[in-house]
């Protein structure tokens, strides 16, 4: 690929310039840290954590100073580029904002008006939830694509959890948060925070929170076929075979009803079909499931009891188990398990966030709806107006009526990022148009037709919408941006901003709009292009009326604590005159299937017809941030993180060295990696990270390309999906080895 000329001035500062102190916050990852900046004009000197924020208490990990190398990264993109064909050869020329924009609005109604608006999809990554003027001025530009075809990082993560959320309490937000600080009993499964740093369960400085928390008499248990980071903290751990969770869980709900442990206490009253449960449950007895799962019977009745007696407990699963083909029965059982030992709403058990701008109360985000529609190749059906992204490639490839032609991406990198990523990378290539809001030129974004790269994190303000509503205590934290951001560049919000304003224009003047529509649209953009986030957020807290003003959090940077988690669920559930329904329908239609469907991944042959087939699971590593912090050179340095973990008795069977490279194969690919062998994982199982795989030509990210590994989601299969949500069933993939 041509170089590209890209100055990247934004950090040179002059020497004499102050030294002054910040208080900011790092944004990539859920556990949102407050962080003390040193800064001398533009450039970052120091990062450390801020011990006066009332939330992570001053803790930092590795990834938080890599943000100084992110904001002085030499291969950022800080001005939009276009993809020019040159005699056979791919170039990338840096383009004008103004120039930019229109070949965007250009492309993308171009393709509506020949295709129709579900021709064009949008797929939002991760950031863009870390992003919050993704949040605040995104919907302005999206809503006008009126298209069907919204894809996100929800379906390869938490879909499960906002689906059961919406059946059971109402809203897909509506997430109890487990009461980490105050609980007695802790039983986590399929996740890893002392990796993570916590999800659905905003945790910064979860290590010493786990501490603190057998200091006082609690317990902490994990089940996951991995002895992780967090296991190793725990007071038990237990290896469990990948994707059988929902047996696992069915036969505690199973013993609860069994040994009369059902306890529902303060929900009682709420409780609809408490009877349906038991019987359904009834077949999943421990001492059968126990062949499945891997757990014997009395580990499994004696958990049920120190779960039900403990004062105060709670049962949280995560990625591990939203991403298999049971996840979302595996996500109601849990809630169920929560409810009928009384632990929802109550201090030491699961709660509801206050947060103090509330998602859910200002009606900012939807409640949720289900199967509305579905997709049209494979019939998957939507959340909340998204379709599950595993089927986004056939999508683009399957031709008729209705293919998706043309695609936005922002804030994600689906080709490292989704099941079959090879796949999804051959459909990209054959797109008429695309966009791609990001800074990046990486796996994904090198099939865009132009980029347009917006500020990084330290360069625009915070306010945290979504994880402040997740976090495991309540805070409001405003943090300025810690340097200013270079000569015209724009924020996400802008580009936003920019781009619903011309869009508008461009459609309009050749589809039909009602006067009161244009009116509308035009006084919405005309207001929303002048509010920027943080004017939205002083308008927001006014309205709450909670006593907290925009001024108080700028007078404390570090944080206002609004206190510890407290119950409010059953209150709001009662003033709405809801009830609890514990056995949604599509929940009481799969659980005589599920036993059926044991082992719950493709039957296919090995390819040699010989080899052992093992279950592929993820992993995660705390120097690592799913696909895009690998361009810096301190997270990616020293041992290569990308290998195999297999057990000893696997490797034996098959001549195999700690650090020999394998050839890992599945239905839909295969990779190379290293193996590392180890009694940490369950026999029979192999794990591999995601978000690796740099290697692929026409990128721009030197360090990474450098320290390349491989793509998970080379192996991962888009058809094994979640059985009611079509989630990405990430977990237990089946794949066969073989040395290279
Ligand atoms: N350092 C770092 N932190 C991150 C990220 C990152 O990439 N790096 N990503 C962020 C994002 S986007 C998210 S969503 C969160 C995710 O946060 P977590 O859910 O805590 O993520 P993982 O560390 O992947 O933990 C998943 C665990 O599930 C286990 N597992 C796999 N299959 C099964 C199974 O079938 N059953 C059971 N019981 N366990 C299983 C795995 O061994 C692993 O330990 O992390 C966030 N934080
Ligand atoms: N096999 C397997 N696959 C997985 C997972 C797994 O555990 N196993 N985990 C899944 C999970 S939980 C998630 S969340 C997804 C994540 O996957 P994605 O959401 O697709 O992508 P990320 O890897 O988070 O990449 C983020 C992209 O956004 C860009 N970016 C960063 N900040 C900003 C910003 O402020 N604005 C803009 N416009 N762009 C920005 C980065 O340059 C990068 O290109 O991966 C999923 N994929
Ligand atoms: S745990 Fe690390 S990556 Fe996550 S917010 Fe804190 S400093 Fe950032
Ligand atoms: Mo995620």
């Amino acid at each position: 690929m041509a170089a590209m000329s890209n100055a990247h001035t934004a950090h040179a500062t002059s020497p004499d310039a102050p030294v002054e102190t910040r208080q900011g916050v790092c944004n990539l990852c859920e556990a949102i840290c407050g962080l003390t900046f040193q800064v001398q004009g533009k450039r970052i000197i120091s990062v450390k954590g801020n011990d006066a924020d009332p939330l992570s208490r001053g803790h930092i990990c590795p990834k938080a100073v890599a943000l100084k190398d992110l904001h002085e990264d030499p291969d950022r993109l800080r001005q939009p580029v276009k993809r020019i064909i040159e005699n056979g050869q791919t170039r990338w020329q840096t383009i004008t904002w103004d120039e930019a924009f229109e070949l965007v609005v250009e492309g993308l109604a171009r393709v509506r008006e020949q295709h129709g608006s579900n021709a064009v999809a949008v797929y939002q990554g991760n950031p863009s939830v870390h992003n919050w003027g993704n949040i605040t001025h995104g919907p302005m530009f999206f809503g006008q694509l009126k298209t069907r075809s919204r894809f996100s990082a929800t379906s390869v993560d938490q879909l499960p959890h906002h689906l059961v959320s919406h059946w059971l309490y109402g809203h897909q937000l509506a997430i109890p948060i487990p009461d980490v600080d105050h609980t007695r009993f802790m039983l986590i499964l399929g996740g890893n925070p002392l990796a993570s740093n916590g999800s659905l369960m905003t945790v910064p400085d979860v290590r010493a929170r786990f501490k603190a928390l057998r200091q006082r008499g609690g317990k902490l248990v994990v089940i996951d076929p991995r002895r992780t980071e967090t296991a190793a903290v725990a007071d038990e751990h237990h290896f469990i075979d990948p994707g059988t969770d929902a047996a696992w869980l069915l036969s505690v709900i199973h013993t609860l009803f069994d040994e009369e442990l059902v306890s529902p206490k303060h929900l009682e009253p709420l409780l609809d079909n408490i009877k349906a449960v038991r019987d359904a449950v009834a077949p999943f007895r421990p001492e059968t499931m126990a062949a499945h799962t891997g757990i014997d019977a009395a580990t499994t009745r004696r958990l049920a009891l120190e779960l039900a007696q403990a004062d105060g407990a709670v049962v949280y699963g995560r990625m591990g188990l939203s991403t298999q083909a049971h996840g979302v029965v595996c996500q109601w059982a849990i809630q169920v398990i929560n409810l009928l030992t009384g632990n929802v709403d109550r201090e030491g058990g699961a709660l509801l966030t206050s947060p103090a701008i509330d998602l859910i109360q200002t009606r900012l985000m939807s409640a949720g709806h289900f199967d509305v529609w579905r997709s049209r190749v494979r019939g998957a059906p939507e959340f909340g107006g998204e379709l599950p992204v595993s089927v986004m490639a056939e999508e683009m490839l399957t031709p008729g009526k209705g293919q998706m032609r043309a695609l936005i991406t922002s804030c994600g990198n689906p080709v490292l990022s989704t099941p079959n990523g090879r796949q999804l990378d051959q459909a990209l290539s054959k797109l008429d148009f695309m966009v791609s809001i990001d800074f990046y030129l990486n796996e994904t974004t090198r099939h865009a037709h132009v980029i347009l790269p917006p500020t990084c994190g330290v360069e625009h303000d915070h306010y945290d919408l979504v994880f402040l509503h997740l976090a495991v205590r309540n805070i409001a934290r405003y943090s300025e941006a810690v340097v200013a951001p270079a000569d015209g560049a724009l924020h996400d919000w802008q580009i936003y901003t920019e781009l619903a304003r011309r869009y508008a224009r461009r459609i309009w003047s050749v589809e039909r709009a009602s006067t009161r529509q244009r009116l509308t649209g035009m006084l919405t953009r005309g207001i929303m292009g002048r509010l920027p986030p943080r004017r939205l957020l002083a308008i927001g807290l006014n309205r709450a009326k909670k006593g907290l003003s925009f001024k108080q959090l700028l007078a404390n940077p570090q944080g206002v604590d609004l206190g510890p988690l407290r119950p409010s669920l059953v209150a709001g559930l009662q003033k709405r005159g809801r009830r609890i329904d514990l056995l949604p329908l599509a929940i009481r239609q799969e659980l005589p299937n599920l036993m059926l469907t044991f082992p719950a991944v493709a039957t296919s042959p090995a390819p040699s017809g010989e080899r052992p087939t093992l279950k592929l699971i993820g992993r995660r590593d705390v120097r690592s941030n799913n696909s895009w912090m690998h361009n810096s050179e301190r997270l990616v340095s020293g041992k290569p993180r990308c290998t195999l973990w297999i057990h000893p008795r696997d490797a034996a069977a098959q001549h195999l060295q700690d650090g020999q490279t394998v050839t890992v194969a599945s239905r839909v690919g295969q990779v190379r990696v290293p193996v590392h062998v180890t009694e940490d994982i369950r026999p029979g199982v192999v794990s591999l990270p995601h978000g690796w795989g740099h290697d692929r030509a026409g990128t721009d990210m030197k360090v990474a390309q450098a320290h390349a590994g491989a793509s998970i989601n080379d192996i991962t299969d888009d058809r094994l999906t979640e059985r009611i949500s079509a989630n990405a069933a990430f977990s237990a993939v089946p794949v066969w080895i073989e040395a290279a």
